[in-house]
């Protein structure tokens, strides 16, 4: 058999999965409890992962594609799957990364390089507070981010709704969920009061690979 006859392991139509979490859904507890985590993960995340394969299914020719690839080039993606794949893409590729940068052994001040990031905004304080209140001020559903942007700048925002940075050709670094399902268990309406929690579990570890992957 020639070589050229050998099928191509990266063009297997394979589906998206849900990745298993590196952590027991009450490692975070206090900061984030354990329903939360498991509803959150297994259930939402797990809805977007069946909703994109499902949209996927009418265009099987996108399978091969990463994640990450069809937010990128979105206005591309067939009109009649273009929403679906926003959402539920951007809910895969947002809660991928969300499970990483956060672990039992987290918290702390920053450290590596993206503390040099960090203090481009005044210092891990102003960093943090700006963050924070971007995601308090998000009316609604979305997210909060860290971005390293097409132009190679750093900058903090704020999507609506499952939107990834990725879709403006923006790297995400770092972000939170601010979607009701977050937190509401726990928090109920004081969504500051989870923002700023949430430090104590943050995976800097992971953050500092990231910001390598987006370079
Ligand atoms: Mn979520």
């Amino acid at each position: 058999m020639a070589l050229r006859d050998v099928p191509n392991p990266v063009a297997a139509q394979t589906a998206h999965e849900l990745p298993a979490l590196r952590y027991d859904f009450a490692a975070l507890e206090p900061n984030i409890d354990a329903q939360t985590m498991q509803i959150h993960h297994d259930k939402h995340h797990g809805a977007y992962v069946t909703n994109l394969n499902a949209a996927l299914d009418k265009h099987p020719d996108l399978k091969s594609k990463s994640v990450e690839d069809l937010l990128h080039s979105l206005n591309s993606i067939p009109e009649d799957i273009r929403t679906a794949v926003r959402n539920n893409g951007g809910g895969h590729a947002n809660h991928t990364m969300f499970w990483n940068i956060m672990s039992p052994k987290g918290g702390g001040t920053p450290t590596g390089e993206i503390a040099q990031v960090i203090n481009q905004f005044g210092g891990f304080e102003q960093f943090k507070e700006k963050f924070n209140d971007n995601g308090v001020k998000r009316f609604g559903s979305g997210w909060t981010w860290l971005v390293h942007t097409s132009a190679g700048k750093f900058d903090l925002v704020s999507t609506a709704n499952q939107d990834s940075p990725y879709i403006d050709g923006n790297f995400p670094v770092m972000g939170n969920d601010v979607w009701e399902h977050a937190y509401y268990l726990k928090y109920q309406n004081r969504r500051a009061d989870y923002l700023k929690a949430w430090w104590n579990v943050v995976n800097w570890d992971e953050i500092n690979r990231r910001l390598k992957q987006g370079r």
